[in-house]
């Protein structure tokens, strides 16, 4: 049942007096908060989206959301117009990790606790957000490096495709990071490609079907996210060659449709990243906004599956 784990680094009501935001929130039922989503880029984030706004029901706070189609532009529009229309708190996930301290001075100034969920922000100034609610990507990386690393123990040298999230974006920068701690640097995972998937099936598939013509000799995907696997799959059984197989894939989320090509033996091994954030994210809220202490760092608990774990545990995922 308990998914989430609490780290407490800065208390909220140390970084409210900070920003001066205390007394600017509504209570109970009046509260509105304003939520800029990165996208619907794929299955984690459809599950992430139908987990926050049913969260948000429950609790019968009023949620304004809006998708910003993987744009930051976008995401900082939306932002702003949540700072026009006053409402409470404002939550967002960042589609990419820089360029957010003008419009957050803006929420600051306007006295509009930020709250982060799933992705990170790179900023000096550590009072322009009250709490980041995700996983630990860099774990992550490591996580499926480190089975890379038994998987391939017999072997002499790998020829891996790396398939990257949206550049810029935190899961993508500590996924990557994570992975070559996780092989302990170890050069005979030969990356001979990497490029940009941007989270999505359709990147995936393009990413995988040019890499292949361009190094027929991969046999190794690092897919940054199923979805990417999933699209990379399609590509590598269009070249006649076998997923799971011929091409090990390794992968992160353990979405349902993930979790089902694994089970298949498509996919090898999948780190799971959980996109269920909305209770903790409503907690979080009504702890701001009645002036409470919140931690600042609150880390998702994850797993990892193998084919017989995600055959195990398929009948019973939640996304
Ligand atoms: O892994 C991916 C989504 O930020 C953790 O974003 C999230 C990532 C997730 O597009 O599928």
């Amino acid at each position: 049942m308990k998914r989430i784990l609490a780290i407490t680094a800065l208390g909220a009501t140390v970084v409210l007096a900070l920003t001066g935001c205390t007394g600017s929130t509504g209570s109970g039922s009046t509260l509105v908060v304003g939520f800029s989503q990165v996208g619907a880029e794929n299955g984690w984030r459809t599950a992430n989206t139908n987990d926050i706004q049913s969260a948000f029901k429950t609790a019968g706070i009023t949620l304004k959301f809006s998708n910003a189609e993987q744009q930051q532009d976008n995401q900082i529009a939306a932002i702003r117009s949540y700072i026009q229309q006053r409402v409470n708190v404002i939550a967002f996930s960042p589609v990419v990790e820089t360029g957010w301290d003008t419009v957050l001075k803006e929420a600051k100034a306007a006295h509009i606790p930020v709250i982060l969920t799933d992705r990170s922000i790179s900023t000096k100034d550590k009072s322009l957000y009250v709490s980041l609610i995700g996983s630990n990507f860099l774990l992550e990386g490591q996580r499926a490096g480190k089975w890379a690393a038994t998987e391939f123990a017999g072997t002499s040298q790998v020829n891996m495709l790396e398939i990257d999230g949206t550049t810029g974006a935190a899961p993508t920068i500590d996924r990557k990071t994570g992975f070559q701690d996780g092989v302990g640097h170890d050069p005979k995972f030969t990356l001979v490609g990497e490029q940009d998937g941007d989270f999505t099936r359709a990147g995936g598939e393009q990413v995988m079907e040019a890499e292949l013509k361009a190094h027929p000799d991969i046999n190794f995907v690092y897919a940054e996210n199923d979805d990417m696997a999933l699209g990379a799959i399609q590509a590598i059984e269009a070249a006649g060659e076998v997923p799971g197989k011929d091409i090990k894939i390794v992968s992160v989320d353990a979405t349902h449709d993930g979790m089902e090509a694994l089970a298949s033996g498509k996919i090898n091994f999948i780190v799971e990243c959980s996109p269920l954030l909305g209770a903790e994210l409503v907690k979080v809220v009504k702890e701001v906004a009645a002036g409470k202490t919140v931690p600042r760092r609150i880390v998702t608990v994850e797993t990892t599956f193998d084919q017989a774990e995600a055959v195990a545990a398929l009948p019973t995922r939640k996304y």
